[in-house]
């Protein structure tokens, strides 16, 4: 249980402390100010006005080649200058040139082919996050593209559908270089899901939320972890855009892709949002979402019915977590009403079954923590260790179903948990059951500190050896990360 104490050191809004301590059932509607007041940017940045771009979408990646079995992509990587700040250019790392990259519609079952070219200066490595992929395609830190080189990722999206997310992941550089910009969306959709009607096409929009820092000339600023500074919220590369929506159905694909900051995010009316996926697909069923928890590397699959306000309503999606000023970080967009339209969609009460849970035969325990910051150490661990590439920490049998109870170790620092490779399940969080929008296909969990986790996996899919490691990335850059190897 997150107590007031740690949620005044870790910069919590009012209010949150009930959303983040809430075990078991859904986290409960909380208040926070609503900031309307000019959002400065850090000191000495630009000053932005919220609400005063339109939010742009990332655009659709076009294969160059369809077979009947396989899509096939190009993708290179450089370095360009973008607007984000109104007005300003900002010198960026891409994917194709876009900030964020473009976004990746693959289908499960068929295979995508993406060639990575690597235009940039230093090495690369191209993860997809959240995806079951073997190790020569996992996008492995050590397993670099140098630079004027290029490599063929074959992902042969044999998972059902999910909200993924490619990303850089070249150690050590994989912190800055997806904070700067080497990160991009990659949708995987099937047919059954297509089966439900849900909203689609124009209405079914990514959402991808970061922070950023930026100087008075309108660059970043990127210096390792420092979660204090980078207070302008950016949704799909512009700062507090709003959204002009129809009064109907919308479904959104929301991914945090800050390197630290975490996201408890509302409606300003306090009216729910329905969660339909997780990391790794769909939920059994639509979950009631007061409020929308997404900690570095998770995704929510939610939609919001706009037909219940009236035309000209404005609805701002606020964010009830620091650290960072409230004018700047409690508010991330806004959506702009317009009037009714006629909507097809449906979100059905049933989505998708979930696979009975296998008895697990092994159990471990992991231990997260990391300097805390009176210390002035930047190392951080994993079960005491800190990150060795050469060191395997686990050694797990192909087939094997497994119990392992992850705890955040830190005081005041809170952290996640990513694995490689497998979805997990999410069993409990500190002795009791998780919220159904918990209770779906994970690759990333939140940790408070002094929290504790049981998650269940398997792993009967790719042998190898995988990292496992906190997604807070300036974390797993400093050392939260390990290895596992599955023989
Ligand atoms: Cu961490």
């Amino acid at each position: 249980m997150l107590t007031r104490r740690h949620a005044i050191r870790l910069g919590l809004t009012t209010g949150a402390v009930g959303a983040v301590g809430a075990a078991g059932g859904v986290f409960q509607t909380l208040s926070t100010p609503s900031g309307t007041a000019k959002a400065a940017t850090a000191a000495g940045a630009p000053a932005v006005t919220p609400f005063a771009v339109p939010l742009p979408v990332p655009k659709v990646l076009k294969p160059y080649l369809r077979t009947g079995t396989t899509d096939f992509y190009t993708v290179t990587m450089s370095r360009t200058s973008h607007e984000i700040l109104p007005g300003r250019r900002t010198d960026v790392l891409t994917y194709n040139g876009s900030f964020p990259g473009p976004t990746i519609r693959a289908r499960s079952g068929r295979t995508a082919v993406v060639k990575q070219i690597n235009a940039l200066e230093m090495p690369t490595s191209v993860h997809l996050h959240g995806g079951n992929n073997p190790v020569a395609h996992d996008g492995g830190m050590m397993d670099t593209i140098a630079p004027g080189r290029s490599r063929t990722y074959v992902y042969a999206n044999k998972q059902p559908g999910a909200t993924l997310w490619t990303h850089d992941h070249a150690h050590h550089m994989e912190s800055e270089h997806v904070y700067r910009g080497l990160s991009g969306l990659y949708l995987l959709g099937d047919a059954a899901e297509d089966r439900l009607g849900m909203p689609s096409g124009a209405y079914e929009v990514p959402l991808i939320l970061r922070d950023a820092q930026f100087d008075d000339t309108g660059a970043m600023v990127y210096t390792m972890d420092d979660a204090f500074n980078r207070t302008t919220i950016m949704v799909n590369g512009r700062p507090w855009p709003y959204m002009k929506v129809q009064g109907r159905k919308y479904r959104f694909r929301m991914l945090n892709s800050s390197n630290l900051r975490i996201f408890i995010l509302r409606l300003s009316d306090g009216s729910q949002m329905t969660q339909i996926g997780s990391d790794g697909g769909l939920l059994p069923a639509p979950a009631p979402a007061p409020v929308l928890v997404l900690s570095p590397g998770e995704r929510a699959d939610f939609v919001i019915d706009f037909a219940q306000y009236a035309p000209g309503t404005q609805l701002v999606l606020e964010n009830l977590i620091g650290p960072g000023p409230v004018e700047q970080v409690g508010k991330v967009m806004r959506f702009d009403v317009g009037e009714k339209v006629a909507d097809p969609s449906r979100v059905p009460d049933v989505l998708t079954t979930l696979p009975a849970l296998a008895k697990p035969t092994v159990e471990r325990t992991f231990e997260l923590q990391m300097d805390e910051p009176e210390t002035g150490g930047h190392q951080a661990y994993i079960n005491g260790k800190t990150f060795d590439a050469k060191r395997i920490d686990t050694e797990i049998r192909w087939g094997t179903t497994e119990l392992w109870t992850v705890t955040n170790k830190s005081a005041t620092i809170p952290h996640n948990f990513h694995t490689h490779l497998v979805q997990f399940r999410i069993l409990e969080r500190d002795g009791q059951p998780v919220y159904p929008a918990e209770a779906g296909w994970k690759d990333t969990v939140l940790l408070f500190p002094g929290q504790t986790v049981k998650l269940q996996l398997t792993f009967d899919s790719h042998r190898g050896v995988f990292p496992y490691h906190c997604h807070m990335i300036d974390h797993s850059a400093m050392g939260m990360m390990a290895h596992m190897k599955i023989t």
